[in-house]
């Protein structure tokens, strides 16, 4: 693509949609001009943060006990009719493979939406007794999802491209239940890697994972105060066991069903990473998962270039050295258009050597995300930047925690929680009835998110439908 075609201005991040459409295309994360609805190309930087995005959940999962595996993408339609709750959630949404060839199949093949269905007949044959717990595996992979909602780079894909999908397998409900805890403390950990804060809760029954017993979910505040489902993580009791015949020999002889979970992550995990940092000039990313964490710009006059360039030559290689990914931007581009161009990709850290820097024997650094210049002396350029990546990292956690919480609002009757669901996320309290937490959405028109994973439970509150007491408040949002 021409240059000049990119030099448009980014709309005000205020207008949240376009900006986060244009944003994915003039800092090369997503190209959407891919002729199949819901299906997008990653473009190499964009695939570099994704790369660097998963590698820290894979880090964080293998530390963890987990082990990474791999399953096909096709699943004979048999095995995927067997669980009828998992059926009746996912029916609408399958794509078929019916013919090889000119050959219809004989038995049709679907894209997997997700691998429950893949890998719980193999869990069957691999499963045998207690020592095998906890069997704990995942794997990255592509899912396919026939959405009729409307679908977005990143945020809502018909390809999911960027699936991790762990699968865990137990003795009993009680150690499945700690699986899914650790879990959401994982996840929880992977968006603070990310400097992403979220929200933790458990969904209302009638929005939990079809075939399993509950879901606890996590969610990020887009800048439009929308909220977005990040990860769930899923307790599926003995259900999919039963269908598949999952059973393991008790220490007692005595054969019974295991008990499992399974979570997962997609790319939406980059959508709110890009989403919530972003400004008007472009991404703002968090050290670890930029492509280029620095970029060196030599600030050249006719008298004394070479020196200039030699000295940057030389931070790059220090800097590299010590692990850091930094670019040279020499180019012939005035200085001002380098500084667009590294800051609409969202450099965390920008270097300017000249001649009088390197007199005072300093490099001049500024801070993508604060715009704060500071002098690092050149003995210690290692260590100012990467101390200067922490700051960076921790400012960036600090404001966009302190963003989410200014848009929670504690309300105490519908009106008002229709109101706040404007510009954020409301609570309310609600007695648990399934009956009144329908009508509340009915009324509200909009869905409880729901119920905050950990919560002061003891003021005694009214149920604004039935008007019973209770110590439970509910998350109520507008979700993605
Ligand atoms: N088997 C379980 C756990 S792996 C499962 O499929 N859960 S899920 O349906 O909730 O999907 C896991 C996560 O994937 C969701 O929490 C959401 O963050 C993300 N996700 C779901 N559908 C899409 C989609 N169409 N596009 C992008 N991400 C999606
Ligand atoms: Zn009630």
């Amino acid at each position: 693509m021409a240059e000049s075609e990119k030099e448009a201005a980014l709309p005000p991040k205020e207008e949240f949609s376009d900006w986060y459409n244009e944003l994915l295309w003039m800092a090369e994360i997503m190209d959407v001009r891919y002729p199949v609805k819901g299906l997008y190309v990653w473009y190499p930087f964009g695939f570099a943060i994704r790369r660097s995005t998963y590698s820290i959940i894979r880090e964080l999962l293998d530390n963890s006990g987990h082990q990474e595996t791999l399953f096909p993408l096709l699943i004979p339609e048999n095995e995927f009719m067997k669980e009828a709750e998992h059926i009746k959630g996912f029916e609408d949404e399958v794509y078929w493979v019916t013919h090889g060839g000119k050959d219809p199949l004989d038995v049709p093949l679907a894209l997997r939406p997700t691998s429950e269905t893949a890998i719980y007949p193999m869990y069957k044959i691999w499963v045998r007794s207690h020592a095998d717990f906890p069997l704990k595996l995942y794997q990255v992979v592509n899912t396919f999802r026939y959405e009729t909602k409307h679908t977005r780079p990143l945020i809502r894909l018909r390809e999911i491209t960027s699936f991790k999908e762990a699968h865990t397998v137990h003795a009993t409900w009680e150690d499945a239940e700690a699986q899914v805890k650790e879990a959401v403390e994982l996840y929880t950990e992977i968006y603070r890697r990310l400097a992403v804060p979220i929200l933790r809760s458990r969904r209302p029954d009638w929005d939990k994972f079809p075939g399993a017993d509950y879901t606890d979910a996590i969610d990020a505040m887009m800048p439009d105060g929308k909220t977005l489902q990040v990860g769930t993580c899923h307790h599926l009791g003995d259900n999919f066991a039963k269908t598949f015949d999952i059973t393991y020999e008790d220490t007692d002889g005595e054969q019974r069903y295991a008990h499992q979970t399974c979570y997962g992550i997609s790319e939406r995990c980059i959508a709110a990473t890009l989403s919530i940092h972003g400004d008007d000039k472009g991404l703002v990313l968090p050290p670890e998962i930029a492509p280029v964490q620095v970029v060196i710009i030599p600030i050249i006059f006719k008298k004394g270039a070479e020196e200039v360039l030699a000295a940057c030559k030389d931070v790059q290689a220090r800097l590299r050295k010590a692990g850091v990914r930094v670019e040279i931007d020499a180019s012939d581009l005035r200085p001002g258009a380098k500084y667009y161009r590294w800051e609409m990709k969202g450099v965390p850290l920008r270097l300017e050597i000249g001649p009088r820097d390197l007199e005072n024997n300093v490099a001049v650094a500024v801070r993508r995300d604060s715009g704060e210049k500071e002098q690092i002396p050149l003995p210690e350029i290692e260590a100012g930047v990467l101390s200067r990546f922490e700051a960076i990292h921790e400012s960036l956690y600090e404001k966009a925690k302190a963003g989410l919480e200014s848009r929670i609002f504690a309300c105490s009757d519908l009106e008002e929680v229709k109101e706040k669901i404007q510009k954020g996320v409301a609570t309310i309290p609600w007695c648990g009835k399934r009956d009144c937490g329908l009508a509340m959405e009915d009324k509200i028109g909009a869905g409880i998110l729901g119920i905050p994973l950990e919560q002061e439970g003891n003021s005694k509150e009214k149920c604004p439908i039935c008007g019973e007491e209770t110590g439970t408040r509910v998350y109520v949002a507008r979700t993605y």
